[in-house]
């Protein structure tokens, strides 16, 4: 028997590419994937944030104030005269609710009737603002009013006192003062006018509380004040802006990136099992010499059809009996058997038993005048018991089997 090789590693290949067959189905191959899901915020509220660059301003105003001192008149009335007063102030706003400003403020006060009593004062206040009405109402970058406490602490400078002499000396008690400084605490409130996105008009009121020595003069309250009403204009520098950003609002685009991302999961998931599943056939197995098992079938279907009561091998049958012949030349150690049919519809059931084995003789001669060994060749006849067809005409027939 001829020894023949057969390349395992071929049928490796065709396992590999069918994906549906039975081995392949077997290899289960689990990925796990994550998935991404995102919470909602427990607190769905908008942030605002700003560049160090934005918000800043400047303001210039003018008014009046008035101290509360406790120098009185001759019949012990106190009087407080309104004075001119100008301020500068720069600051920034840090948030749309809370901003913070150095204030300067310069005039004359005078405090006592027909104005004997005056001086100079100048100071510089650190003011921590807060919008009320955008912490109540909201943020609204074209809110026209707003009101806006202020608190603050400072320096103020008094002199050039004239009038009552001062009962303040100096340290080795030769000079009387002529200046003063004192440390205010001020509150206040400024209204404030939006007039275009660069300009706003604004209006406040301050109250600075001082020592007693504020006028010079210690006697009485302890305490004394200054009051001061201004107005002017703010000039924003660049203009107010804040960004908001509340995460709630986020939420539908970043769940929409999610679930891409997911997709994109899942799909590197699904390929990475099939990458699994394919290594999983790998490595191949190596090439192995084996004895071929004599699996050398016959050409398949190959047949020689009859004419009605004949056994005679047309012309047109001829080539498939050559056929045969050559292939069972090339495959020296098969033996062939000739099965003989007759059909049913026509002739007697042992007629057909002839007929059968007349057409299964003259095939089989056939084959031998191609040059095949007689010894290779059996025959077989069917008669028409048995029809390899439905159709009755295609069983007048000659079908090549192996043994
Ligand atoms: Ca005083």
């Amino acid at each position: 028997m001829k020894t023949n090789f057969y390349l395992t590693a071929t049928a490796c290949v065709g396992m590999f590419f069918a994906a549906n067959s039975a081995q392949a189905q077997e290899q289960v191959v689990v990925v796990e994937q994550e998935t991404i899901a995102i919470e909602q915020p427990v607190e769905c509220k908008t942030h605002y944030s700003s560049s160090w660059r934005d918000n800043w301003f400047i303001q210039l105003g003018a008014g009046a104030q008035v101290p509360f001192v406790d120098i009185t008149s001759e019949n012990g009335e106190k009087h407080h005269k309104a004075s001119a007063v100008y301020n500068v102030g720069f600051g920034h706003w840090f948030s749309p609710y809370l901003g913070f400003r150095i204030s300067g403020l310069y005039g004359k006060m005078r405090y006592n009737f027909v104005g004997h009593d005056k001086a100079q004062m100048a100071s510089a206040n650190a003011d921590l603002m807060w919008d009320m009405t955008t912490s109540c109402c909201g943020v609204n970058p074209d809110r026209v009013f707003s009101f806006i406490p202020f608190v603050g602490v400072g320096g103020t400078f008094t002199w050039d006192f004239k009038g009552v002499k001062s009962n303040i000396y100096n340290g080795d008690l030769t000079h009387r003062k002529n200046n003063q400084w004192t440390l205010p605490v001020s509150v206040g409130f400024q209204l404030r006018f939006r007039l275009c996105k660069y300009v706003d008009f604004f209006a406040e009121a301050r109250a600075q509380f001082y020592a007693d020595n504020f006028n010079n003069y210690v006697q009485g309250d302890p305490i004394e004040a200054n009051i001061t009403a201004i107005g002017g204009l703010s000039f924003n520098i660049g203009g107010r802006k804040f960004t908001g950003y509340n995460p709630c609002e986020y939420l539908g685009y970043v769940n929409q990136l999610n679930n891409q991302v997911n997709d994109l999961r899942a799909e590197v998931a699904s390929t990475a099992a099939a990458l699994a599943a394919a290594n999983a056939q790998l490595p191949c197995p190596e090439v192995k010499e084996t004895n071929a098992v004599a699996t050398v079938q016959t050409p398949m279907l190959a047949s020689v059809r009859f004419k009605i009561n004949s056994a005679k091998i047309s012309d047109e049958e001829m080539v498939n009996v050559y056929n045969v012949a050559e292939w069972m030349k090339a495959n020296p150690d098969v033996t062939v058997t000739v099965d003989g049919y007759a059909d049913e519809d026509t002739g007697t059931a042992a007629y057909n038993q002839e007929l059968s084995a007349r057409r299964a003789q003259a095939v089989k001669d056939a084959l031998v005048g191609y040059g095949v060994s007689a010894d290779r060749l059996n025959t077989k006849a069917y008669g028409s018991a048995t029809q390899p067809y439905n159709e009755n005409n295609w069983n007048r027939i000659v079908i090549f089997s192996q043994p």
